[in-house]
């Protein structure tokens, strides 16, 4: 049974109707001859990408308006799509006659899909998104097939080895599970088009109908604060699908050399709906690294890795952010350059554990960095932002939580410098705002959050007047436009004690200075984050055993509960192997 999305009225029946009609058109004539229907339907997947791509341009240009970076996610799509017909064309060797076939079933759907989009545009991308689900469920019984039967399991082509980035004796189960994979998020990205332009619609009628002043010919539902979590949100030129983030999770899947492996690339792409993915932690230089196997931004072969990810999420339309992370004292020897010490604004150590190659361990005694250290530090700041950018992020995070070096540098628990970066509030915000400073030169404004956590005091960590010193942070980078500020409300991966701590207070004064949006974090659910009035909320380890969180969140489906013991480090098991929701 395929696990349609519900169709929500009679334009969504008519999607599901064409669909079926493709595939029994596909069943019916071709299928035996290619192996499988899945194959078949490819010869016109590329179409709509391509048709609803120029589409949207030649609109844009008539109407000189953005077009909210739809041409990319729907001319990438169109160009996955033709690889997966050049792949199986390689394997199944049409004939001329059949060749001839392809390019005018290409033409015949061409004009259809066409003239749809122009005048229907949300059930054009409703029917794509239905014909995706049925290609989803096409792979997967093609898989089934090629499984039982090894004769079938041919060679992978090798464009497909090339455009995926297979291992060089792949095979063609090989290459159905990724081209399932891509059509997953081809699904996904047609989905929440169709929503937005729902949304859209729904918003012009309500217009025309105030311009009018005429008597409704229908009641626009209120708007409800429910409905608008999965609405959505444009922060500055960056459009998110939807209000819900993926905070960033430290996973610890990466090389020991901090290089970002494959399975990463497959854990972000199936999580690709969040309006936003905040990759997780990522040191800005070896000096920054505190726990082991997780993935840098400082050398050539981590921003190569970075690009992959990147372009996995893109490719599903969705944005990512990368966190950039330098941990200070909560590190080890071992982990350190020439096995030194880590560093820290004064050498007082936490009372914190970290891990390394043979487990956990109690983090080593720093030394405080000297004050020529800083401004260096600040530029390996800048120089993962280059990385950054070079590697596709569309924004990046300052981790400035979680004791932290930069809070190693913002409280006074931590803090007991002598110089300009130690003392009053002012001072203890210096290296925060000098990175940041520093990060603009690479990354607008609205491309650049900060992540603080007022009150937590995970690894060791506390000041003596937290509202103050955060209010000043809020009003500091508020004054720098930044796109968000993200509060972890309460301590980290803990209890919310939000009567201690006056949040909104903080989220006010950064939207008041000029920052953009306020983004929480820390135990939300949906009751709160539908209710919530901050702008976007961030789910961390919810997102860890559902990737498709927005959609079970939205459709009050069951959420299911993550495997603790493989949080940190190991392979496969626990990290990409969570199903998307399915009702059996
Ligand atoms: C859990 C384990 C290791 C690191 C953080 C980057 O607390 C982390 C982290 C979380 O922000």
């Amino acid at each position: 049974m395929i696990e349609h999305r519900k169709p929500e009225n009679s334009s969504d029946y008519i999607a599901i109707l064409i669909t079926k009609f493709l595939r029994f058109l596909a069943d019916t004539f071709f299928s035996k001859r290619y192996g499988h229907r899945a194959v078949v339907l490819e010869t016109v997947a590329a179409v709509p990408g391509m048709v609803a791509g120029m589409w949207i341009h030649l609109k844009c240009l008539r109407k000189m308006q953005h077009d909210r970076g739809w041409i990319k996610i729907l001319l990438d799509e169109a160009e996955n799509e033709r690889m997966h017909l050049m792949t199986f064309i390689e394997i199944a060797k049409p004939n001329w006659f059949e060749r001839a076939l392809i390019l005018i079933a290409q033409a015949v759907f061409w004009h259809f899909y066409f003239i749809i989009y122009i005048f229907f545009p949300r059930t054009a991308h409703r029917i794509v998104g239905y014909f995706e689900e049925e290609a989803v469920s096409s792979y997967t019984s093609y898989l089934e097939q090629v499984e039982k039967n090894p004769d079938l399991n041919v060679d992978a082509p090798q464009i497909a080895i090339d455009y995926w980035k297979l291992k060089s004796d792949a095979k063609l189960i090989d290459v159905i599970k990724v081209v399932l994979d891509d059509e997953k998020g081809h699904a996904l990205v047609n989905h929440n088009l169709a929503d937005i332009l729902d949304e859209d619609n729904k918003k012009k009628r309500i217009k025309r109908i105030e311009l009018k002043k005429e008597e409704p010919k229908f009641y626009p539902t209120p708007q409800l604060p429910n409905t608008s979590r999965y609405q959505q949100f444009n922060l500055g030129d960056l459009i998110f699908f939807n209000r819900i983030v993926m905070a960033p999770l430290t996973r610890n899947r990466a090389t020991p050399v901090g290089v970002p492996t494959p399975m990463m690339t497959s854990y972000y792409g199936q999580r690709a709906s969040a309006g936003l993915v905040i990759a997780e932690a990522t040191q800005i230089s070896q000096q920054g690294q505190g726990y082991f196997c997780t993935p840098g931004i400082y050398s050539e072969a981590q921003t190569e890795g970075w690009k992959e990810i990147v372009d996995a999420v893109h490719t599903r339309g969705g944005k990512i952010c990368l966190q950039l992370w330098h941990v200070g004292r909560i590190s080890h020897n071992e982990l350190q350059p020439n096995q030194g010490q880590p560093v820290a604004p004064s050498a007082i150590r936490a009372k914190a554990k970290v891990s390394i190659s043979s487990g956990l361990i109690d983090v080593s005694e720093p030394r405080s960095l000297m004050a020529y250290e800083i401004p260096l530090i600040i530029e390996e700041y800048r120089q993962a932002a280059v990385n950054a950018k070079k590697a596709g992020f569309d924004m990046v995070e300052i981790h400035a939580a979680n004791g932290y070096l930069i809070d190693q540098f913002l409280r006074d628990s931590s803090n007991v410098r002598a110089d300009d970066y130690g003392g009053s509030i002012q001072n203890r915000t210096r290296f925060l705002l000098e990175i940041v400073d520093a990060v603009l030169t690479i990354y607008p404004p609205n491309r650049i959050g900060c992540r603080i956590g007022p009150s937590s005091e995970f690894n060791d960590i506390r000041d003596s007047d937290p509202q103050t010193l955060f209010n000043y942070v809020a009003e500091q980078l508020g004054q720098k436009s930044l796109g968000y500020l993200h509060v972890i409300e309460g301590q980290t991966g803990g209890e919310r004690n939000n009567e201690i701590f006056d949040y909104n207070k903080i989220y006010q004064i950064f939207k008041m200075h000029g920052g953009i949006a306020s983004m929480a974090n820390n135990g939300y659910d949906k009751h709160l984050a539908e209710t919530t009035s901050v702008d976007l909320v961030a789910f961390g380890v919810p997102f860890i055993a559902n990737p498709d969180l927005v959609y079970r969140l939205e459709h009050d489906l069951p959420l299911a509960v993550a495997d603790k013991t493989t949080f940190y480090g190991g392979a496969e098991k626990g990290y990409t192997d969570y199903p998307f929701y399915s009702k059996d």
